[in-house]
């Protein structure tokens, strides 16, 4: 019985298969370049294998995302359909994002960036910004990060908004669902926060159509995924004024390429695909007890719906 571990560093590989190995007495866990036997793989525990990698595995029960977004595994044409996909969640992750969360929209909210120039200009004026009730934000997404995310901008004394496929109520938050309400939830927000799985219905949605909805001058944050953003449109809305700022820490290419015009533009705020990282030792421990309870139960709460998309 092994567990086969793949992630785009080996080293990085090597690393979570040590961990899990010692959590999971019984099962032996190997990087995939370490498989000798690929007849003995029960679980493929991946980042954004590549095509086919899954598929060469003929006894797999189950795929562990190390992470919460599934799309990575999705996005293997190879994969067989019938294996259940098992998200890598829970408090530490949702607390980094909404950690996160709250930096971006904070450092928008009281303009950071422009004290930042401000400073390297030597320029010493007041830019005095409203009190967060008097701030509309806006959250794509309502599920384990964005509630949490939501509901942590509301604990700021945000004016904050959710939108979500199916209705959802949260308290200090006013939720919207599906798309016939998409329009009235963008209506006055101030600060977008994207935080959607991506799927065919959201690849793209974060386009200059949508921009067009948000209050003027407003600000754009994705978190999500790189794909759910048309880059040209964002570069235009901000050139135009129609958006005066935005925050991104996934993109169409990662690691961003070094040509990218989003690395220098004054008004971007650039991560690395940070905003929530499972560590290894803390998401070996999670992986390690959704297998124990795959194994006893054959299903956890935690799996995806890969049919949705997420
Ligand atoms: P969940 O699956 O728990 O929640 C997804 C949410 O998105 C749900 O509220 C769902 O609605 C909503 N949603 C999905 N499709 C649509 C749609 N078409 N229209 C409106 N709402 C939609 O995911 P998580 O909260 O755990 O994670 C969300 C995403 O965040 C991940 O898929 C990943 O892409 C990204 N992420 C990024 C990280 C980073 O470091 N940048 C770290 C972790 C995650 P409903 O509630 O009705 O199902
Ligand atoms: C995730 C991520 O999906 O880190 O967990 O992007």
């Amino acid at each position: 019985m092994s567990i086969s571990v793949y992630t785009p560093s080996p080293e990085l590989s090597r690393d979570w298969a040590r961990m899990l190995s010692g959590l999971l007495p019984g099962m032996t866990a190997l990087s995939h370049e370490d498989v000798s036997d690929p007849a003995s793989v029960l679980y493929a525990v991946v980042w954004s294998p590549p095509t086919g990698l899954i598929a060469g595995y003929p006894n797999l029960k189950a795929v562990v995302s190390l992470g919460a977004g599934i799309d990575h595994v999705l996005a293997d044409e190879e994969l067989p359909d019938h294996l259940p996909i098992i998200r890598t969640v829970g408090t530490d992750l949702t607390q980094r994002m909404k950690e996160f969360v709250a930096l971006q929209v904070l450092l928008h909210h009281r303009r950071l960036p422009d004290f930042l120039a401000q400073q390297r200009a030597h320029v010493w004026d007041k830019l005095v910004t409203p009190p967060a009730p008097k701030r509309t934000v806006g959250v794509m997404g309502l599920g384990n990060i964005g509630a949490a995310s939501a509901r942590g901008l509301a604990g700021l004394g945000f004016d904050v908004r959710g939108w979500a496929r199916s209705p959802r109520k949260l308290e200090g938050v006013t939720c919207y669902a599906g798309e016939a309400a998409l329009d009235d939830f963008l209506n006055g927000c101030e600060i977008l926060v994207c935080l959607l799985p991506l799927t065919e219905a959201t690849r793209g949605i974060l386009n200059a159509t949508l921009f067009d909805k948000l209050a003027p001058g407003a600000v754009v944050v994705n978190l999500g995924r790189g794909p759910q953003l048309n880059e040209a449109d964002l570069l235009a809305a901000l050139d135009s004024g129609r958006l005066s700022g935005a925050s991104l820490d996934v993109f169409e290419i990662e690691p961003l390429p070094e040509e990218s015009p989003l690395w220098d533009h004054p008004k971007i705020v650039v991560t690395p695909h940070v905003a929530s990282y499972i560590d290894a030792e803390t998401g070996s421990r999670i992986v390690a007890a959704n297998i124990k309870l795959f194994e006893a139960e054959g299903t956890v709460p935690d799996i995806a719906d890969a049919r949705r998309g997420y």
